[in-house]
């Protein structure tokens, strides 16, 4: 390990889990000097009675005993349960000028928020504010407005099921559809692109799936970091003998070897499963090629007669194959080839692996959605799915693995920019008001209606929106603009201090917390991302007696705004069960008895219809979709340029950076790293170490920029580099988005190196 500070790059050869992550779980408790409490909520979280980790939206089974948790759950959660407080004391010795100069990682570090603060311009500090004021101000600002569409109301996909459900049902009451949220920037393009082919926006897997599958594909997830506690679900696989193939532009390790860091033996012999059989080291951008390069093996052998389509199926459930073929037989080896960057060697041999198979899952992440044909791309993946009838059967189907704990659910109970009638209808049914009937702003829409100086209020239910959003300077920009910015959230963040004129922090009670109202105890609900729904009850007092839980925080802003509501807002606040009734009225297919369902500590499922072989589409058929082409970004002719994915370190979570360290790729005390393969840097005459910037391609007039980042040699494919979300965003351009979705493509930006004009620290490259 480096000296404190200094920063180096020290390849990674030991497999991923073990006792490096047992040690990493043990020092950031110990860090945050939450060692006892951090051990007692561990023990209580993710099991029945307990609460949901607040970490990833993985599933945790219920057949097994043991802890469910994994390295990055308790660092989730010891950041949450932390010793260090933020009092107004400590707004009173910084501005917010000061407070903008330090890091993210510093501001996370400061602690968590204890008392509900209001921006004052005249010393540039946030000062303390009551909450019945905050709540006044709030209404005022609203009730001012010309119009509820100039509101912006953000969800971050950490908000339960309940304060989702009535957030949603307050706006609409309100009157607007502006529900710009984080999977607007995420798995948008799953919820848009999925119901086209199988009716649903959401995966159509259960856990028990696993056990019974016969091939496993992960594209584009970083599995051992983002959902460590599926690497479980591989290992057991991989015991089995199932071949699990990885398509990604990096060797990520734990994909590679692991060991479980819950498998004493494995632990105690220094024992490791080997993950993946196939390594596809695919191009960025080049998984569509991919994709059709293998459904191109399943149609040669269907012309040749081989027996490979399930053609039963094919026939009574789906639609579409015929020009789906035609599409696919048109695409030529030189051309699948050269833009995957993959031989058609291992393309056919992972086709001969899905071939023999006769259950397979599919799991992909942010490497398939976050690219401009992002939607069309994961009706691609279905397309291969349908071909050999893999829904509806044990051990089979798609597998989208979400990122924020509640993001499914957020969706589920209406955060939903574009709401169908249906779902309006019922709204005005169950509650007596007309809600709005046009589609609201997504994210990027959003930042343009403040950047035009429409918008005027932004309200942040949880999340970072400043610092999640793409190109950093003009949106801060267009922020600067509203007239009022509230952040409802745990711990400060730079959202807070990209400001409208008027501003609010309002503290929560987090979710290892306890609620208690009048009407005593209370819990919430979560949807994981394979649709179960579980309650989550927090263990812990919460962290002052000034922090007030977020769905009273959304009853007293609806009642502040909508003085002549009929919604009994203040009976919401008490009894959590009177809100899930609600959803029960609103969604009686799905929600039917929620609250006598909820009695059972492991939940229930939420039906996905496409698991019955039913298809919620139009036609009532699942629908082959033909998407031209092999590329899922826009081309630029130039030698010069390189594919930029902006990714996740180990040690941080969405923009809550936990450390500048990424273990798994070998890098300590550095975020500003741009990994490259060592021939594309040979070839632009750079040192291994070298100091460069990088500048997007656009031609929309800015100027976009980055300085000061360190290229390491890492096994990238050629014209792919991959750097750091969020220190990279200034790159991301706000028009550099999936069309279908609105998703900013992140992990495509177009730039090329250009010299530094800044110093960076130096770095230790271990040979
Ligand atoms: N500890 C931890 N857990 C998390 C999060 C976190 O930040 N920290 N974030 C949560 C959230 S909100 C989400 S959405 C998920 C995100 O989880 P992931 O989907 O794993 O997200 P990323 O790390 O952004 O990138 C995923 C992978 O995409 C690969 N990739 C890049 N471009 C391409 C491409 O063109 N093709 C292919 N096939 N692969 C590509 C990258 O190499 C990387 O391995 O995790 C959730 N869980
Ligand atoms: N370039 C690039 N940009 C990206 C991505 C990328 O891969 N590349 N990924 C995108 C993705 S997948 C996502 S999901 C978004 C994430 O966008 P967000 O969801 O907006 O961001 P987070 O970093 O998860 O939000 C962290 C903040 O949430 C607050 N918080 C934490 N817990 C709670 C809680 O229980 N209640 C409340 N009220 N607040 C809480 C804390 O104040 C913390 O600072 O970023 C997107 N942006
Ligand atoms: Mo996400």
């Amino acid at each position: 390990m480096s000296k404190k500070n200094e920063s180096e790059f020290k390849p990674y050869h030991h497999p991923a889990g073990g006792w490096g992550a047992a040690g990493a779980t043990a020092k950031v408790l110990m860090e945050q000097s939450v060692l006892v409490k951090g051990s007692r909520g561990l023990l209580a979280m993710n099991q029945p009675g307990g609460f949901k980790c607040p970490s990833c939206a993985f599933p945790d089974p219920d057949h097994r005993k043991k802890l469910e948790f994994c390295e990055n759950g308790a660092k989730a959660l010891a950041h949450e349960a932390t010793k260090a407080r933020l009092t107004r004391e400590f707004f009173a010795q910084h501005t917010v000028t000061e407070l903008m100069e330090q890091s993210d990682y510093w501001l996370e570090m400061q602690g968590r928020l204890t008392e509900p603060m209001r921006y004052d311009p005249a010393t540039d500090k946030y000062l303390p504010i009551a909450w019945g004021d905050a709540f006044t101000l709030i209404g005022q600002h609203l009730r001012a407005l010309e119009s509820p569409h100039q509101a912006e109301f953000y969800t971050s996909g950490r908000t339960a099921n309940e304060t989702a459900f009535l957030y949603s049902i307050f706006v609409r009451e309100f009157g607007t559809n502006n529900f710009p949220d984080c999977s607007n920037m995420c798995h948008e393009p799953t919820s848009r692109g999925l119901p086209a082919s199988i009716g649903i926006g959401k995966g159509t897997i259960v856990m028990a799936d696993f056990e019974h599958a016969e091939a496993i594909f992960i594209i584009g997830q970083n599995t051992g970091t983002n959902s460590p506690r599926m690497m479980t679900n591989l290992v057991e696989a991989r015991k089995r003998g199932i071949p699990i193939v990885l398509i990604n532009p990096m060797p990520e390790r734990a994909l590679i070897r692991f060991t479980e860091p819950q498998d004493i033996v494995q632990m105690s012999t220094f024992g490791s499963t080997a993950i993946s059989s196939e390594f596809v080291h695919v191009r960025i951008g080049g998984d569509l090629a991919i994709l059709k390069g293998m459904m191109r093996v399943l149609f040669e052998a269907e012309a040749r007669g081989e027996d490979v389509l399930d053609q039963d199926f094919i026939k009574d459930h789906t639609a579409g194959l015929d020009a789906l073929r035609a599409d696919v037989m048109s695409q030529s080896w030189a051309d699948i080839t050269r833009i995957s960057g993959i031989s058609e060697e291992q393309i056919r041999r992972i086709a001969q692996i899905y071939i023999k198979s006769k259950a397979t899952i599919i799991c992909y992440g942010m490497g398939i959605t976050q690219h401009q044909e992002g939607s069309h791309l994961v009706q691609q993946i279905a397309n291969l799915l349908l071909l050999k009838g893999n829904f509806g059967k044990k051990g089979a189907g798609v597998a989208p693995i979400r990122g924020h704990s509640n993001v499914q659910g957020d969706r589920t109970v209406g955060i939903d920019e574009k709401p169908t009638q249906a779902y309006l209808d019922r709204v005005r049914d169950v509650f007596g008001f007309e809600p709005p009937r046009e589609h609201g702003h997504h994210v990027v829409e959003a930042i343009e209606a403040m950047e035009a100086g429409y918008a005027k209020v932004f309200i942040g239910m949880g999340g970072n929106f400043a610092r999640a959003i793409p190109d950093t300077e003009r949106s801060y920009a267009a922020m600067e603009k509203l007239h009022l910015t509230v952040g409802i959230a745990t711990k400060l963040n730079r959202g807070h201090l990209v400001h409208g004129k008027d501003a609010l922090i309002l503290p929560v009670v987090s979710r290892s917390e306890i609620i208690k109202t009048s009407a005593g105890e209370q819990f919430v609900t979560i949807e994981d991302a394979m649709s179960n729904v579980t309650a989550s009850r927090g263990v812990f007092e919460p962290v002052s007696t000034s922090v007030l839980p977020e769905t009273e925080i959304v009853c007293r802003i609806a009642m502040a705004t909508l003085p002549d509501s009929k919604l009994p807002w203040a009976r919401y606040i008490d009894d959590y069960s009177l809100i899930r009734d609600k959803i029960a009225e609103v969604y009686p297919a799905i929600y039917a008895d929620f609250s006598e369902k909820m009695k059972d500590p492991h939940g229930f499922h939420l039906d996905i219809p496409p698991r019955r072989r039913v298809w919620m589409t139009p036609s009532g058929k699942a629908n082959f979709l033909v998407m031209q082409g092999l590329e899922v970004n826009a081309v630029i002719n130039d030698p010069a340029m390189l594919r930029l994915a902006t990714i996740r370190s180990h040690d941080q979570y969405n923009t809550t950076i936990y450390s500048n360290n990424d273990r798994y790729r070998g890098v300590y005390n550095n975020r500003l790293v741009i990994f490259m393969n060592k021939q594309d840097r040979e070839d632009r005459g750079l040192e291994n170490g070298a100091v460069v910037a990088l500048e997007t391609y656009s031609d929309d007039g800015y100027r976009r920029y980055v300085d000061g980042l360190r290229i390491l040699d890492y096994p990238m494919p050629r014209g792919a580099i991959a750097g750091y979300y969020p220190e990279l965003n200034p790159l991301l351009p706000l028009d550099f988005h999936d069309e279908t979705s609105g998703t900013p493509a992140a992990k495509a930006i177009p730039v090329k190196v250009v010299p530094s004009v800044a110093s960076a620290a130096p770095i230790r490259i271990a040979g």
